[in-house]
């Protein structure tokens, strides 16, 4: 069976800085599992597998399983059902969170996290696979168990017509199934499987142009693995880390994820790295196109891309650029004597790969450049020790739900998690029962502060300070993040209020350096964007060449991270009056003209990193109460109550479509169902903005949706995904179902039933 093992170590190569707090790994023993248990777990792959096309998001119950049979709760309280004509009473709402708590209290972790899936994405696993395979270390690392599992992944997640999405919810696209049916075959599928899935996802590729039609980044994958030709890329110079940082193209500029995802990428175009050509490299070779693979046009290839997979086509002036440095440029650099410039190029390169490997604990900031950074240290020298401490770290990024084995996207959201459930729970005031909880969950968010900034001159790697953030999952990752800093503090300044029940609270002195990260994220127009600073233009979009990503260059000023800082801030001020007042105050005065002047024309904020006009008007109002205004002394917040309301759904909830974040324009859910995640939002956003006071009536129908929504044990069901990044790629949440619900029905109880 397999078993989530939490804050464990084991490998001689791992380094940690708070005894690996945090940390999820799973692990296959088959030795354990009772038969009902193992019995348990099939029924739940089956099902998911039966009704795959209709339900596409697990619901996270390997997992789910594993801790409720560690950590039983004897009391179930019996369900709440709220009828049609009935009105809800504050006992239904009292008993509905004792049920919630107590059912989410028995999948937090020992360590006080509450660990979960965080994959969908379908193009993260195959650059795994790919590397494994190509620096042959696929066997040592993966058992038969977690290719099977992988495999399951893959199958449960086709689409209906063979293809592969970008994500688990998405239609087909040529860079999910190209890299889905590649990694199939590379974890040893053969063209017989069984089910036809391998022909039907075959026949996808060759009916939509083939795989030369695939995405930049799919083809930078295949030219690793000599299922591609370089020639056949984009060029992405490593030289470019050579020129002047004056230069607002400098890629110490740019969005950090962005700028880590290239840093690899132009290493390995650089030195044209292909792996070994093996047997089933050269099978792919005839596999994935509609013509001999040496009669294929490279030059014509390099801007090809299917239709589906076209979410942000080049501009005339990308194509441009990259002909001339295709024809031009890179000739020169490719021979003496401006090959000496592309050696040095490639020397810093491969020093900030190691810089952040190292600064990371190899964890490395998400997904992509954790493989892409092991694959160049393995590329500089197969027996090198980054190699191996890369290694274990791979197991970070690995998750098993019922529909399989998944790479996520990133290594967990172990704290963004904690601080929302810990603010969840503190809302409902029942902090006798759940103290034990909050206990717990305040020892990991103290241990999970970053606590130095990275070593060396900051300027020189691009860094921003670190010392006082909070990182979104582990101190081990440790890269700062403007709005993880602010809900960290948020919530260890709720807990450091109730020392009886959750234990000491942090010292004042860290509260004060996550204020100082705080402050120094806010830009000039005040608002405040992920990890850094905006350190440069948005016309840089322009060159942005992911065709299925949106706004993925530099570093935005986003509603969310600016109005977590406001909220943070307002909190902090009570508690330490005295300390950098002005400033504090100042900030926050300019963050919420920020907020006020991003407000869309129809009274939503439009959320980049949720689904997404629920979720950013819900961040909008709750930064602007925050800061003191109201319905009456404010129009935006007037407007936003206007805008939600507006969105009510029949049943009393709200239900967005991941299709609001792709077009913009606010999208229900299919049959205009609701979703309790949106739901919640929604709530909490009108209770903040003093809806109770004006017309609770939209507030008891929603409570009545989400009372009525929870399941038998306590949990909320999983229904649509629910994150989303770079406007087009949706990403599993798994605990948002259990959190929102019981923070909006704890506000709700607080203060909207207890104060009419
Ligand atoms: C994340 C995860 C955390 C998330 C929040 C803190 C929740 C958000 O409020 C700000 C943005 C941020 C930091 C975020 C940005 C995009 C990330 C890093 C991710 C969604 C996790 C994975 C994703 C990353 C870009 C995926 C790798 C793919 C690339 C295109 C580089």
């Amino acid at each position: 069976m397999w078993k989530l093992k939490i804050a464990e170590g084991g490998s001689p190569w791992l380094r940690t800085l708070n005894g690996h707090v945090g940390r999820q790994v799973w692990e296959f023993d088959p030795k354990l599992g009772s038969p009902e248990q193992l019995a348990e777990i099939e029924a739940a792959r089956e099902n998911f597998t039966k009704n795959r096309f209709h339900k596409k998001h697990s619901s996270d119950l390997i997992m789910r399983i594993q801790f409720s049979k560690e950590n039983p709760h004897d009391l179930v309280l019996p369900q709440v059902k709220v009828k049609e004509t009935e009105d809800v009473k504050e006992e239904m709402v009292t008993k509905t969170l004792r049920r919630a708590i107590s059912f989410y209290s028995t999948i937090q972790a020992h360590d006080g996290h509450w660990p979960g899936d965080y994959g969908g994405p379908m193009f993260l696993l195959p650059g795994l696979v790919i590397t494994l395979s190509v620096t042959g270390a696929l066997n040592a690392v993966l058992s038969e168990e977690h290719k099977k599992e992988m495999c399951r992944y893959l199958y449960n997640h086709q689409n209906k017509d063979g293809g592969w999405g970008l994500h688990i919810e998405g239609p087909s696209t040529m860079f999910g199934t190209v890299l889905s049916y590649v990694t199939l075959r590379l974890l040893g599928e053969g063209a017989n499987d069984g089910q036809g899935a391998i022909e039907r996802g075959h026949t996808w590729i060759l009916s939509h142009g083939s795989a030369t039609a695939i995405t930049s980044w799919g083809k930078m994958w295949l030219s690793v693995l000599g299922a591609f030709e370089w020639s056949g890329n984009n060029p992405l110079p490593p030289e470019i880390w050579l020129l002047p940082y004056l230069l607002p193209v400098h890629p110490g500029r740019m969005w950090c994820h962005c700028r880590m995802v290239y840093l690899p990428m132009s290493y390995l175009y650089g030195k044209r790295f292909v792996g070994p050509i093996t047997p089933t490299v050269l099978s792919l070779r005839k596999e994935l196109y509609n013509v001999p693979y040496h009669e294929i046009d490279w030059n014509e290839a390099r801007s090809l891309c299917a239709k589906e997979d076209l979410y942000y086509p080049h501009p005339l002036v990308q194509d441009v650029l990259w002909a001339s440095l295709h024809k031009v440029v890179e000739p020169v650099l490719m021979h003496w004597p401006g090959k000496k410039l592309r050696e040095k190029a490639l020397h810093t390169a491969i020093e900030h790969i190691h810089y952040e490997d190292e600064n990371t604990r190899y964890i490395c900031i998400g997904p992509v450049n954790k493989v892409l950074n092991m694959l160049c240290c393995w590329v500089e020298d197969p027996n090198s020790e980054a190699f191996k401490l890369h290694l274990p770290r791979i197991h970070d990024y690995l998750w098993i739900a019922e529909d399989g084995m998944k790479m996520q996207g990133y290594n967990g959201s172990q704290l963004w998690d904690t601080a929302f459930a810990a603010q969840a729970i503190i809302s409902t005031n029942l902090l006798e029962e759940y103290g034990p909880t909050l206990e717990k969950a305040h020892t990991f968010i103290k241990k999970s502060q970053v606590l130095d900034d990275c070593p060396g001159n900051l300027d020189f790697w691009y860094r921003h300070i670190s010392k006082g953030a909070w990182p979104f999952s582990t101190a081990d990752h440790g890269w700062p993040i403007s709005d993880c800093t602010a809900e960290g503090l948020k919530a260890a300044l709720l807990l450091s209020k109730i020392p009886t029940y959750v234990g000491e609270p942090l010292d004042a002195k860290q509260f004060y350096d996550a204020v100082n990260v705080l402050l120094s994220l806010q830009n000039g127009d005040g608002g405040f964007a992920t990890y850094e600073l905006t350190r440069s233009y948005q016309w840089l979009e322009l060159i942005n060449p992911a065709e299925t990503f949106g706004d993925i260059v530099i570093d935005y000023p986003y509603v969310e991270c600016t109005s977590a800082a406001i909220q943070a801030l307002t909190l902090f001020k009570k508690s330490y009056p005295g300390h950098r007042q002005e400033e504090i105050e100042l900030c926050i005065k300019r963050a919420v003209t920020f907020i006020e002047k991003i407000q869309e024309s129809d009274g939503s904020w439009y959320g980049s990193w949720g689904v997404c006009f629920t979720y950013g008007t819900w961040f909008g109002v709750k930064g602007l109460v925050a800061a003191g205004k109201n319905f009456n002394n404010c129009s935006s917040i007037r407007k936003a109550c206007d805008f939600l309301l507006s969105k009510q759904l029949p049943s009393g909830g709200w239900g967005e479509s991941y299709l609001s974040c792709q077009n913009k324009v606010y999208s229900n859910l299919e049959g205009n169902r609701a979703h309790v995640v949106n739901t919640a939002w929604a709530i909490s956003a009108l209770i903040d903005a003093g809806q109770a006071e004006r017309d609770p009536t939209p507030l008891h129908q929603a409570a009545k949706f989400l009372i009525n929504s929870q399941m038998e044990n306590g949990d909320f069901p999983q229904q649509e995904i629910m994150g989303v990044f770079n406007r087009n790629c949706m990403i599993t949440y798994a605990a948002y179902r259990n959190i929102f619900p019981i923070w909006a029905l704890g506000e709700y109880r607080c203060r909207v039933l207890q104060t009419s």
